[in-house]
C-alpha cells in the first residue's frame, strides 16, 4: 500500500451525534491527488435517526407530492398536498419538524384561495425561520392552472399575502420548482401552455421574499417546437442558477433533458441616475446661455460697427 505522505481529514456533520469521515492521500507538493491512488473513504452504512414517520396530521382521503427543504442543522420543512382537507377538493399544507421528528408547528394550509385544486407544492428554505413554497392553483388567475407562491417564517406565520407567479395567465401555468437565490429572493421555474408559441414552453421569474418582481418572467427554452416541461431550479450563486426541464423531440427520439444557466444583471432605473448626471445637464444649460448671451454680444458689436 502506498505510504500517505499527507492525510486530509474531512469531518462532515450531517446530523447531531452523526458524522462521516472522509480520508484522501494528498500530494502537497502540487496539491492534487497522484495518479493511481484511490479517495479513501469510510462513510460507513447510513443509520436511521428518525423512524418513518407520518408528516400529515389529518388522515382523512389522499395527502400525496411531498417536498422538504432544511432550515436549520436541527429543522426542515414538509410541504405536501391534500384532498379535501381545505374544504374544496385539493389544498396544500406544511409542517416544520426537528431533526429528532417531533413537530414544531401543527400542519397549517400553506394555500389562502381553496376554490378548486391547489397541488404539486415546491419548497425551499429562505433563512434559518422563513421558507418559501409555491404550488399551481386551478382557476385562481381566471384562466385555467396558475402558480401561486408565499412566504413563511418557520412558526407557520403568513409572511406575505400568496401571490401569482406567472405574469402570462393565458391557459395553463404548473408544476412549479422553487429555489433560494439570497435571504430574501427566489427564483420560481414553471412551465406555461401556448407561452412559446408551440405547446407547452418553461418559464422563470425572479422574486423578493416581499413577492415583489425582481425580473420580468422570461422563456427558458430556446427549442420551442412542441412540449418543454417539468423544470427543477438550482441556485449557483447569489445571482445565477440553472433551469432544467423536459423536451420532446428536440434530441431526436421523444424526450430529451436539457438545461441552461442564468445570471441576474441589474437594469439601472432612474433612481440609478448618479446626481453628476443633472448636474452635468445643468452646467450644459449654462453654458448653451453662455454660448447663446455671447453670441447676442456679438450681434451687438457688429450692430455698432
Ligand atoms: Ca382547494
Ligand atoms: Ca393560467
Ligand atoms: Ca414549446
Amino acid at each position: 500500500m502506498k505510504k500517505l505522505t499527507e492525510v486530509l481529514v474531512i469531518l462532515t456533520i450531517l446530523f447531531t451525534g452523526c458524522f462521516a469521515v472522509s480520508i484522501i492521500p494528498w500530494n502537497q507538493s502540487n496539491l492534487s491527488l497522484n495518479e493511481g491512488d484511490q479517495i479513501l473513504t469510510n462513510l460507513g452504512e447510513a443509520s436511521r435517526v428518525i423512524s418513518e414517520t407520518r408528516a400529515n396530521t389529518y388522515t382523512t382521503s389522499s395527502q400525496a407530492k411531498p417536498c422538504v427543504s432544511w432550515l436549520t442543522a436541527t429543522t426542515f420543512v414538509i410541504a405536501w398536498q391534500s384532498e379535501g382537507q381545505d374544504t374544496s377538493d385539493w389544498g396544500v399544507y406544511a409542517k416544520v419538524f426537528s431533526s429528532t421528528g417531533a413537530s414544531l408547528t401543527g400542519e397549517f394550509q400553506v394555500n389562502s384561495y381553496i376554490t378548486s385544486l391547489q397541488t404539486n407544492p415546491s419548497v425551499c428554505r429562505l433563512t434559518d425561520t422563513t421558507f418559501v413554497v409555491a404550488w399551481q392553483s386551478t382557476g385562481q388567475d381566471t384562466d385555467g392552472l396558475g402558480v401561486y407562491a408565499n412566504v413563511f417564517s418557520s412558526t407557520g406565520a403568513n409572511l406575505t399575502n400568496e401571490f401569482r407567479v406567472n405574469t402570462y395567465i393565458t391557459n395553463d401555468q404548473s408544476s412549479p420548482s422553487v429555489d433560494r437565490l439570497t435571504d430574501t429572493t427566489f427564483v420560481v421555474a414553471w412551465q406555461s401552455t401556448g407561452q412559446d408559441t408551440n405547446e407547452l414552453g418553461v418559464y422563470a421569474n425572479v422574486f423578493s421574499s416581499t413577492g415583489a418582481n425582481l425580473t420580468n418572467e422570461f422563456r427558458v427554452n430556446t427549442y420551442i417546437t412542441n412540449e418543454q416541461s417539468n423544470p427543477s431550479v438550482s441556485r449557483l450563486t447569489d445571482t445565477t442558477f440553472v433551469v432544467a426541464w423536459q423536451s420532446t423531440g428536440q434530441d431526436g427520439d421523444l424526450d430529451g433533458c436539457y438545461f441552461s444557466s442564468f445570471t441576474l444583471q441589474k437594469v439601472p432605473s432612474d433612481q440609478d441616475i448618479p446626481s453628476f448626471e443633472i448636474v452635468y445637464s445643468f452646467a450644459g444649460l449654462v453654458l448653451i446661455m453662455a454660448v447663446l448671451l455671447l453670441a447676442k454680444r456679438k450681434n451687438d458689436i457688429i450692430i455698432v460697427k
